[in-house]
């Protein structure tokens, strides 16, 4: 089978529709955004993990067109979506680091972005350190994202390659904490100190940060105690559909 063809015949059929996981703020404990996650429903096959398919498509030269498509799902959710929230809410969406180098990037990201609802969200991009090769080049995008308005999260971080030495060089607003990191909280592996030395680093930098994976009260309690901004995990909530979504944020505030 040709996994390429089937992006594209899923593509076509309709296949593809975005889950969104509420993401809270430590302090207030509101939901204050949501990260769009991709999902295809193949018609034999069922879920296909994004893991896999986003990662073919990066190989395949479809990671353009899975973004747009992704996007266009996103901005006709968000009309209802804006109405969960009372105040500006945090809308994330995660971008290949190989979609920042195509000619259409800027293209794609400013018809996305005059598709949404006038000031109702502000768009953050997770981008992974995976795959961030040129570093003058993520600067170059980074800066250029900025100046558009639009908020740059490091996602998966600790499972790249690149390291604390990179923070400094990119102009970033969020370091999104692994799931990895979150994990050892309870468990008192040789990694737990680790966490602990990035969040004083994130502080020192100024950075805010997300905890990815939050699944126990005992991870949370730590999480804020130690000054992460964002929570989100399976904790709170899974990823839902918009229609899900919109009652449970209301419930939850
Ligand atoms: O939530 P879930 O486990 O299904 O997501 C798995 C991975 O797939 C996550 O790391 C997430 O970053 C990635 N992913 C989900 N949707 C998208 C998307 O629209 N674009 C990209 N580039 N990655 C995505
Ligand atoms: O972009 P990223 O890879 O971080 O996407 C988040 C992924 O992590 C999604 O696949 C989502 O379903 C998954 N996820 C979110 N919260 C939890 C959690 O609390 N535990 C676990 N095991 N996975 C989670
Ligand atoms: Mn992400
Ligand atoms: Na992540």
């Amino acid at each position: 089978h040709n996994v390429e063809k089937e992006i594209l015949r899923g593509l076509k059929n309709k296949e593809f529709f975005v889950e969104y996981q509420p993401v809270i703020e430590s302090r207030s404990m509101k939901i204050t955004g949501v990260e769009a996650l991709l999902r295809w429903q193949h018609p034999i096959e069922g879920r296909i993990p994004p893991d896999l398919f986003i990662a073919y498509a990066e190989t395949q030269g479809l990671i353009v067109q899975l973004t747009q498509h992704m996007m266009a799902l996103v901005a006709a959710d968000a009309h209802e979506l804006q109405r969960a929230f009372s105040d500006k809410a945090k809308l994330s969406i995660n971008i290949s680091p190989h979609h920042m180098n195509k000619v259409s990037f800027h293209d794609d990201v400013l018809n996305f972005v005059e598709a949404l609802p006038e000031n109702a969200f502000q768009v953050v991009f997770e981008i992974t350190e995976r795959g961030m090769i040129d570093t003058e080049a993520a600067i170059r995008e980074f800066n250029w994202l900025r100046r558009h308005k639009i908020e740059i999260a490091i996602d998966d971080f600790g499972t790249g390659h690149s390291a604390l030495i990179y923070l400094e060089k990119f102009t970033l607003d969020y370091l999104k904490i692994d799931r990895g990191f979150v994990m050892s909280i309870d468990q008192k592996t040789l990694i737990a100190p680790v966490l602990d030395t990035v969040l004083r680093l994130t502080e020192e930098l100024k950075l805010k940060t997300v905890a990815e994976g939050v699944e126990t009260h005992q991870q949370a309690d730590y999480l804020r105690n130690h000054g992460v901004t964002y929570l989100q995990g399976f904790l709170y909530s899974k990823p839902l559909g918009i229609t899900v979504l919109m009652d449970f944020i209301r419930d939850f505030n």
